[in-house]
């Protein structure tokens, strides 16, 4: 398959810009760009679709640069809804240098990393205003959807500015990088026609791109937003089985779409995963597919093993077959309580896990109560130190799903 249809085919592709843009993305030799605003120390799961689209790009043989908006971050790409609050230089730069160690390592180091501060932030006013103000017209920046939705509430200086920000990088790297393709999410396609339209106006020339759809969950909220917290990619922020947990739960009428857009297993491996999947989709072989791939490509072989052997450990309640470190992850986010030593029914009690004593001595005798993966029989049972994993956790579970994780004390 030709790189343009399979792209067509994951469904990567919303709008196009330039004429001949199949003919360059079937030749593979491009070198691209995709940016990023350092809002936060970390990339999210809400970058993590581009960003498989950059590796994908990479990996069919595109030469990738990632930029990190250090001078775009200090503005802020306009919201539809209102203006956003300025960070202070500092923590903008010091995101940059956290993304783009990330960056590097998603990419096994086979990627450029650029920061626009370092040819922004010396550019004069009325230079600025010459060489880039005066190719752009302000009917022009109007009509971007952004832009235009912004008029009833306002838009600052500022923020109205970005947009000139953003097309004087993709000009930027066209002339000293030879950079003629960028590619981002659909939100995107106003700022990447500014750089097109300056790369065109202002050198005669043709610049490509294209963005992606917006990923959405099945009941239509953003992709990754439905979890109350974000889902981070960085290990040490988001745990490996958490990322996982998050994928395995696609949804059925989802899981194709995402097989397409987040892993590299090619056409004929992921019709092979559907057939199997809608024979027996209890089975969930494309969901475990999915989460499995996901985190063998983002951190590793390794963590994506140990994700499935959370998973499988507390599907099964051999809790106990977990070292501690994997302990920690698998009770992540989960509602978690201090205690000292006491009867099982005062702990269920007083940690509010149940309502009343009534209530608990039932859960228990109905055989609905966990502990560390064993169902509770004896009332009397002691809840101590000597009970817990790791002279620390006691995991309780109520019913067939819900966990909390007690720390005892002394
Ligand atoms: C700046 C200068 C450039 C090129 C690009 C930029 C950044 C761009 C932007 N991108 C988004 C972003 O979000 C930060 C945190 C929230 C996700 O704002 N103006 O930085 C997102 N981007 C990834 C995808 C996106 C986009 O990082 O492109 O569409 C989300 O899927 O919103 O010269």
């Amino acid at each position: 398959m030709k790189f343009y249809d399979e792209l067509k085919w994951r469904g990567l592709i919303k709008d196009e810009a330039g004429e001949d843009l199949e003919k360059i993305l079937n030749d593979c030799n491009a070198t691209f760009y995709w940016g990023t605003d350092p809002t936060a120390d970390s990339l999210h799961i809400g970058h993590f679709s581009s960003l498989v689209t950059a590796k994908r790009l990479a990996k069919a043989g595109f030469k990738p640069i990632l930029l990190i908006g250090g001078a775009t971050g200090m503005i802020g790409d306009p919201r539809p809804t209102s203006e956003r609050e300025i960070m202070p230089k500092e923590v903008v730069l010091g995101n940059v240098e956290a993304i783009k160690k990330q960056v590097e390592e998603i990419f096994n180091g086979n990627v450029e990393v650029v920061n626009n501060y370092d040819w922004t932030k010396d550019i004069n006013i009325l230079d600025f205003l010459r060489d880039i103000g005066k190719y752009i017209n302000v009917n022009y920046m109007l009509a971007k959807d952004i832009i235009n939705r912004r008029l009833e509430t306002g838009i600052t200086f500022a923020e109205f500015t970005y947009t000139l920000l953003q097309g004087y990088d993709y000009l930027h790297l066209y002339q000293t990088k030879g950079v003629t393709l960028q590619v981002a999410g659909s939100d995107q396609w106003g700022n990447i026609t500014t750089g097109i339209e300056l790369i065109n106006k202002k050198l005669g020339k043709t610049a490509y791109a294209f963005t992606m759809p917006l990923i959405l969950d099945s009941t239509g909220k953003k992709f990754g937003k439905s979890e109350g917290n974000a889902l981070w990619l960085d290990k040490n922020k988001t745990s490996s089985y958490q990322i996982y947990q998050y994928f395995i739960n696609s949804a059925d009428d989802k899981v194709e779409e995402y097989l397409k857009v987040f892993t590299f297993l090619s056409k004929e491996e992921i019709e092979e995963l559907m057939k199997k999947h809608i024979e027996k989709p209890e089975e969930r072989y494309a969901q475990k597919a999915l989460a499995y791939e996901v985190i063998k490509d983002l951190h590793g072989e390794e963590e994506a093993n140990k994700a499935i052997k959370i998973t499988e450990a507390l599907f099964s309640g051999d809790i106990k077959s977990l070292t501690e470190e994997e302990l920690v992850d698998a009770m992540a986010g989960v509602d978690t309580y201090n205690s000292t030593s006491k009867n099982i029914v005062d702990l269920l009690v007083d940690t509010g896990i149940l309502s009343s004593k009534r209530e608990a001595r039932e859960f228990i005798s109905n055989g609905s109560i966990s502990l560390n993966g064993e169902k509770v029989n004896d009332l009397e049972m002691v809840v101590n130190k000597e009970t817990s994993l790791y002279n620390k956790y006691v995991i309780i579970r109520r019913g067939k799903k819900k966990y909390y994780l007690v720390i005892m004390e002394d």
